[in-house]
């Protein structure tokens, strides 16, 4: 069922209810590559790519109800991180409907939806500021998340934001990170140190890398599978894996599903950005497929 053929482009671009009743916008590529953005959170719920892979992960326990987040996909982190403030944990962007504002073929080939959230009186009973914030998903052999953030108010505001990305994988046990070696490292659960040639996993991780290296990869090995991750603007990368027990305390996530994610985020996590009156920030992250 089409909710409006305004932006619909057929074959290409469709808007309709999901299974939950959400409106969500399908983007098809000419590669078979396929995408899935919900409106509630302009929240990526699937990046289907050229081989019929599916690349995000979605816990089969996941909430697709208002008020609550979906747990996978990309979930959009703002104007606050984690639980560093008064608002709702990862702020309320994801809580929200947004609004599809643009949708299309891009010069490249490549098929694009764009959405929108602006502040309104329940965003500024919390956070009293006037913003407009647009995520534009640019799906061709990759998939791209262009984000503009831009203060339309009379007084300076600071935020955070992140794309808490979850990437389906076949075994936590034998996955890895690279690419983040130099950076620091803030272990939410521990001290300092300096990343390494890689990150692997045999317990919980929740590890934020300040100005981490624009180009990072994540190393499927079980697999014998990866992607690469590129970002401009987004200062910080964050790697994430519950394990064992906070998977057990998570009621929105199976028990053994810590085995088959990992969420690496890319965002302006570990200092926030500051925007004066009129100002707007800019940034992207490209997941992409090695090529044969
Ligand atoms: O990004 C890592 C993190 O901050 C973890 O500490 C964990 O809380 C995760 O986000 C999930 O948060 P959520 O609010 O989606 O359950």
């Amino acid at each position: 069922m089409n909710c409006s053929a305004q932006f619909a482009v057929p074959g290409a671009i469709e808007r309709r209810l999901d299974s939950h009743g959400l409106p969500e916008i399908r983007l098809r590529h000419a590669s078979g590559a396929s995408a899935r953005i919900l409106e509630y959170g302009a929240h990526a719920v699937s990046w289907i790519d050229a081989a019929g892979h599916e690349r995000f992960f979605m816990s089969r326990a996941s909430w697709f109800e208002r008020g609550k987040p979906v747990r996978g996909g990309i979930p959009v982190v703002f104007p606050q991180f984690c639980d560093n403030g008064p608002l709702p944990r990862h702020g309320f962007a994801r809580i929200h409907d947004w609004t599809l504002v643009d949708a299309g073929t891009t010069g490249a080939g490549g098929v694009f939806a764009a959405l929108e959230l602006s502040d309104s009186a329940a965003t500024r009973a919390i956070w009293p500021h006037a913003f407009k914030t647009r995520l534009q998903f640019v799906l061709d052999t990759g998939f791209a998340v262009e984000w503009t953030i831009a203060n339309m108010g009379q007084r300076p505001f600071v935020f955070h934001n992140a794309l808490h990305t979850y990437f389906q994988i076949r075994d936590i046990r034998r996955a890895a990170v690279r690419g983040l070696q130099g950076a620091d490292l803030i272990q939410a659960d521990a001290g300092y140190g300096a990343a390494g040639r890689e990150i692997r996993f045999d317990s919980e991780i929740d590890r934020v890398f300040p100005g981490a290296p624009d180009a990072i990869s994540l190393v499927d090995e079980a697999a014998k599978d990866g992607l690469h991750i590129a970002r401009q603007g987004m200062a910080d990368v964050l790697v994430w894996n519950p394990w064992i027990d906070k998977a057990r305390r998570m009621e929105d996530f199976g028990d053994d599903e810590f085995v088959r994610m990992v969420c690496v985020e890319t965002g302006n996590i570990a200092a926030a950005i500051e925007l004066a009156p009129g100002r707007a920030w800019a940034g992207l992250t490209r997941y992409r497929i090695p090529g044969p």
